[in-house]
């Protein structure tokens, strides 16, 4: 199961884990890295700081290849763009912008570049920059979201760029893998399906949710404010969307996310905490290790693509 991927990050299996804000800390990564697939670490708003020592975590428990996900929108971009190459990281993922200032920094330091991108306007902007591939984020997935549907971005960002493609959004088993290598995809990213698994440090309540989550339990906030979010329906999305309706401003609203992805993800607050998760959480049906399900998944994936 080679792939442009597998090789240029050295991972045994196509497969990337998400690097969600909160749930993607070093034990996570490592676990995801250690079953053969690439652990990322979600420096989310977290300090530079922060971000190093969960890099030096993590290095404790693999010896694997691992990156770290920017979140263009933190405060704190700026320090963890220079964390990554200070502490060596050889992979790094961003989320929630456009990374160009940084890529010449992280090129330089051999970095392997990899922006998650909702269109194919930034897919091919990321290209010309020296993007080594681009993750192809659809708007099943959990968190900060686009437009467009996983199974309308691929092919045609797929069909836009010559460096290869990471299918993410709604995907959550090796059907999902194998219908994203169908739509030109070189490797997936998978979010939704790690949360629930027994490496990542979550709250039972948070897991519990998402394995009782339907097909259609998913809420999208901050549509009108140009942050579309999507998370878990609750008492919060359900107020957040109300208010969005007659007309609140993104100020006035925020005192209802500030904190709260911490609150469901520490706190087990399902209610009123902002439990982001992608469509495919109606999928999700038990708690496994991160080998279990990388095994799984590729098992699957691997009779439908006929791989040997
Ligand atoms: O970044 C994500 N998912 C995230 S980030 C996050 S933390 C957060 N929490 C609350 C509000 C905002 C952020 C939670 N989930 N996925 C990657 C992603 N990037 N999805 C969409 C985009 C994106 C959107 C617009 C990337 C670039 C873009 O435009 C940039 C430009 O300048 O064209």
């Amino acid at each position: 199961m080679k792939t442009r991927v597998t090789e240029l990050l050295g991972i045994t299996y196509p497969i990337i884990q998400g690097g969600m804000a909160w749930v993607a800390e070093h034990h996570l990564a490592a676990a995801v890295s250690e079953a053969g697939g690439l652990g990322l670490i979600g420096g989310a708003n977290a300090p530079g700081e922060v971000v190093r020592q969960e890099i030096r975590e993590a290095k404790k428990l693999t010896d694997k290849p691992f990156g770290v996900n920017v979140m263009l929108m933190s405060p704190h971009a700026d320090d963890v763009a220079k964390v990554v190459v200070e502490e060596g990281i050889r992979v790094v993922t961003t989320g929630a912008g456009n990374p160009e200032k940084y890529m010449e920094m992280w090129k330089a330091a051999g970095i392997k570049v990899i922006p998650v991108v909702a269109s194919v306007a930034l897919a091919r902007r990321m290209e010309k920059y020296g993007a080594d591939a681009v993750v192809a984020e659809g708007y099943e997935s959990g968190g900060h979201i686009g437009e467009q549907t996983t199974m309308t971005l691929v092919p045609q960002v797929k069909d836009a760029v010559s460096i290869p493609v990471i299918a993410a959004g709604g995907i959550g088993d090796g059907r999902g893998i194998a219908a994203s290598f169908m739509l030109g995809a070189e490797a997936v990213q998978i979010g939704t399906r790690f949360v629930v698994s027994k490496e990542a440090v979550v709250h039972e309540n948070y897991k519990q949710r998402i394995i009782r989550a339907k097909d259609i339990d998913t809420a999208v906030t901050g549509r009108s404010h140009g942050h579309p979010v999507r998370c878990l329906r609750n008492k919060m999305t359900r107020e957040y969307v109300k208010l969005e309706q007659e007309g609140k401003t993104f100020e006035e609203l925020e005192y209802l996310t500030l904190g709260t992805l911490r609150k469901a993800v520490q706190e087990g607050d399902v209610d009123l905490g902002t439990v982001m998760a992608g469509q495919i959480a109606g999928l999700i049906s038990r708690e496994q290790t991160c080998k279990e399900i990388v095994d799984e998944m590729m098992k699957q994936a691997s009779q439908l693509l006929n791989w040997k």
